[in-house]
């Protein structure tokens, strides 16, 4: 039967979590694992000094519950990682490459952990062992092959150690490139310029603490109780100390509503927390109308009460404001209203809880970064935020809320293929050589490059290029074009389906896996979120003999391809503080990194923005004029977000259920305004194809089962990355380049 006609609608549930939650991330995990062994891991789990979770980058609160800080998808993270089944070389002798691509990315995930280094040569059709000496050899003469460094890429996804992602960006860097595109670019780029513009740091400027003190916490384009779902239990803990929440997000996330903590008796028993105090659902991109509407609002109001703005902050702390607030001034208050979808007495009614509670923190997901006007969307929010005063004191602030669990930390290594002068400038210093100065490709620009011939050699450290990135049917081509693909991998996926002339999986260690150097237990570290470095130590056997830690399979592949060596690569894996020794002399911020993290709760790196200390060039927090998006739709045009589901981490799909919007059993499903649905003269479960048309090309995905749902009209919501063949690759955001996967124009037609 066809997938999307065996999907289940149903009625959504009225809140997240609760015991539910419980008992269906013990049996994911029960299902792949022995009890023993999942019950050591479980142990182990976000405990001071144990296993960081590897879902996603939400920090650990400094006073952890007994029953175990971690929730239903850090245990799906877990399962996923540490489960019994193994991909070996025998499953790959039984299925042609061929046969694989025609398998789900929830059967693919399911054949468990990759154990050997394979290799596909030229014109073969599947898979074959190779050894470790020979995959590295291949590794390097392909790169010294090439005729320019910049004609070789270096992938990275955010799972990566500190450790690992320092070792990696030297090795490339000392192999003479910055092409370093990240999962980063896909994900908070644009949070990065924004804020790197605006506040002088790229990261947020709050930590958990805040959240706790703050009177009044937006949400904007987030859906926690999938993808940080203990930010819910935070949230909780916020609201009991008095503060405000409001979530701004054109679909009505459940968890967003209500959350029932498991940790607590009210949870269990009770009735639950209430979160969003109030629920405003946008259209779609229409987020800078909103802002500027309630900031024009705000102003009408601070004419009679003086309090509402912080004046002295605006004064003695920003540059831009008076262009700032003449830009505003003009703008058609109406309209903007018009634009967002909502009723006016909605905006009054964020206004209201702006005009009366001070410290405010705003948060943010993909929601505000993956648009054409990612970056302006951010921009945006610190205007309102400068306004309020509300960034550089406690209880206030920026809350961009990463996604991969060291996402933040690879940036921090170094990690960048537009890297800082400061940071160029001490590899140079401390390793005797000049790093390439020019900027490298971010992920929009290495698959063009590709396509277009200049990247001959891609290399994946994690991640799962293909199924991530936009434009899916050009992006394969792409990595086709490719002499060599390789990825460094833990499980099997789509990328290593699509590859090269010649391509290679090489097995890496995951967070849960023990990693023995000379009798010693090695440990690596990570940045969370909220800029809070730590330690994180695996504690399974490997899936076998032949996987490799990280840092050691960068060492060998250095090894394998530089001539030249000016560092000692065996020494550095030998013990990994000797790679943290080097970071310490590298990377600002990292002094006695070694002895530092022997803390139980790791450390904090500087940030200017939390302290109010603008490290902009002027000092200053700069307020920025920002355009309204530009959404012009054709009247049987639709806006397309692409979202997560609640069984998938990004591409890796744990199972074919999105309870919390009531979908079962499938995937291919679109979300659709139930009054679009009947003047459309369709009807829940009608499969449909999507289509559109830039840049005269037409894209297209087929059998998606209509879902009626709680969505602004005009709005659809598909899962990522089922729906990736319809983002272009031409639309993403200015200046941060994040594919524009949350605002993609597309018609619809019955099948
Ligand atoms: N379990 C699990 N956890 C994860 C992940 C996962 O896939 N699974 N992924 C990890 C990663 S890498 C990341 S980056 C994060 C992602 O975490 P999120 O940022 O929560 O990501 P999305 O699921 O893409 O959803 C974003 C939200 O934005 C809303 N939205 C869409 N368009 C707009 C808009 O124009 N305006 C506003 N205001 N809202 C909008 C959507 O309705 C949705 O609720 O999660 C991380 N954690
Ligand atoms: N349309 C659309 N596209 C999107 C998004 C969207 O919202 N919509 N979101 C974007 C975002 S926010 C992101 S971050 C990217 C994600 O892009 P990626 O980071 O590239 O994708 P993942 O699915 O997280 O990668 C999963 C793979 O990583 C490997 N892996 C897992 N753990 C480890 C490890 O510890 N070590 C190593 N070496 N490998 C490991 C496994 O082989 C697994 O198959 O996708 C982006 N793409
Ligand atoms: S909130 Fe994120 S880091 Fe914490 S346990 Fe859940 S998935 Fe893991
Ligand atoms: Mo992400």
């Amino acid at each position: 039967m066809n997938e999307a006609k065996k999907v289940r609608i149903t009625r959504k549930p009225n809140y997240a979590a609760g015991v539910k939650a419980v008992v269906i991330a013990l049996k994911n995990i029960f299902d792949r694992m022995p009890k023993g062994k999942s019950i050591k891991v479980l142990n182990k789990l976000n405990k001071k000094e144990g296993l960081d979770c590897p879902g996603c980058a939400w920090p650990d609160p400094d006073h952890r519950s007994k029953l175990g800080e971690y929730c239903e998808n850090g245990v799906k993270a877990i399962a996923e990682e540490a489960m019994d089944a193994r991909a070996t070389p025998d499953f790959f002798a039984k299925h042609s490459i061929a046969e694989l691509q025609e398998k789900s990315d929830y059967w693919l995930g399911q054949q468990g952990r990759l154990t050997h280094p394979m290799v596909v040569r030229p014109g073969g059709t599947h898979y074959e062992q190779i050894s470790w000496g020979e995959a590295n050899a291949i590794i390097g003469e392909n790169l010294n092959a090439l005729d320019n460094p910049n004609d070789a890429a270096f992938y990275t996804s955010g799972r990566t150690s500190n450790e690992a992602a320092f070792l990696y960006q030297l090795f490339v860097r000392m192999y003479g490139t910055n092409n370093l595109p990240d999962c980063s670019n896909m994900c908070h780029e644009s949070s990065g310029v924004a804020l790197s513009k605006t506040v002088g740091i790229g990261k947020g400027s709050v930590t958990l603490d805040d959240l706790y003190k703050s009177d009044l916490i937006l949400i904007f384009g987030q859906n926690p109780a999938t993808n940080h779902p203990r930010m819910l239990s935070s949230l909780e803990k916020a609201k009991a100390n008095g503060a405000k929440v409001v979530s701004i997000n054109p679909l009505k996330e459940i968890g967003l509503v209500k959350f029932k903590n498991p940790q607590n008796i009210k949870g269990v028993v009770g009735g639950g927390t209430t979160i969003s105090d109030l629920y405003l659902q946008v259209r779609i991109n229409e987020d800078v109308a909103l802002l500027k509407a309630v900031m024009i609002k705000l102003y009408e109001r601070a004419k009679t009460d003086s309090s509402i703005l912080d004046e002295d902050f605006i004064a003695n702390k920003t540059a831009g404001y008076t262009a700032f607030k003449a830009d505003l001034d003009q703008q058609n208050l109406t309209d903007l209203i018009t634009r967002t979808g909502l009723l006016e007495q909605e905006i009054d009614a964020l206004v209201d809880l702006l005009a009366t509670r001070k410290n405010t923190i705003a948060c943010w997901g993909m929601g505000l970064t993956q648009h054409v006007n990612g970056v302006d969307n951010i921009q945006e929010v610190v205007n309102l935020l400068l306004m309020k005063g509300s960034i550089g004191k406690s209880g206030a602030g920026t809350c961009p809320v990463r996604g991969h669990s060291n996402v933040q930390g690879d940036r921090t290594m170094g990690i960048a293929e537009r890297p800082s002068k400061a940071l160029l400038n001490k590899i140079s210093e401390n390793f005797g050589f000049t790093p390439p100065q020019e900027d490298g490709y971010s992920v929009v620009d290495v698959i063009k490059a590709m396509h277009e011939d200049k990247v001959k050699v891609f290399i994946g450290m994690g991640g799962n290029f293909l199924s991530a990135s936009p434009d899916t049917h050009y992006t394969a081509e792409a990595l086709n074009k490719c002499n060599l693909t390789a990825h460094i991998s833990t499980k099997l996926n789509r990328s290593h389906l699509t590859h090269g002339k010649t391509a290679l999986i090489l097995p890496s260690m995951g967070r849960t896996d023990k990693y023995v150097k000379n009798g010693k237990s090695q440990f690596v570290s990570v940045e969370n979120s909220m800029g809070v470095v730590h330690t994180t130590q695996g504690l399974l056997h490997p899936p076998s003999e032949f996987v490799e830690s990280e840092p050691v399979i960068v060492a060998n592949i250095a090894k394998a391809t530089l001539t030249q060596d000016k560092v000692d690569w065996d020494f550095l894996i030998e013990d990994y503080s000797n790679i943290r020794d080097l970071i310490e002399s590298t990377i600002e911020g990292f002094e006695n990194y070694n002895e530092r993290l022997k803390k139980p709760l790791g450390f904090e790196l500087p940030n200017g923005a939390r302290t109010g200390n603008f490290t902009t060039p002027n000092k200053k927090a700069n307020f920025t004029i920002n355009k309204l998006s530009e959404n012009h739709c054709q009247v049987d045009e639709y806006l397309m977000m692409t979202t997560r589901s609640h069984d998938q981490f990004n591409t890796t799909i744990y199972g074919l259920d999105d309870r919390y919007r009531g979908v079962y059993n499938g995937r291919m499903v679109v979300f659709m305004n139930q009054e679009d649905v009947k003047e459309k003269g369709l009807k829940q479960g009608d499969l449909i194809t999507l289509y559109n048309n830039y840049d005269n090309i037409e894209r297209m995905v087929k059998d998606f089962a209509v879902v009626p749902y709680d969505i602004p009209k005009g709005c659809l919501a598909t899962y990522f990355p089922e729906a990736n063949p319809l983002v272009p690759l031409g639309l993403h955001a200015h200046s941060s380049h994040t594919p524009a996967s949350k605002s993609v124009k597309v018609k619809i037609k019955l099948n």
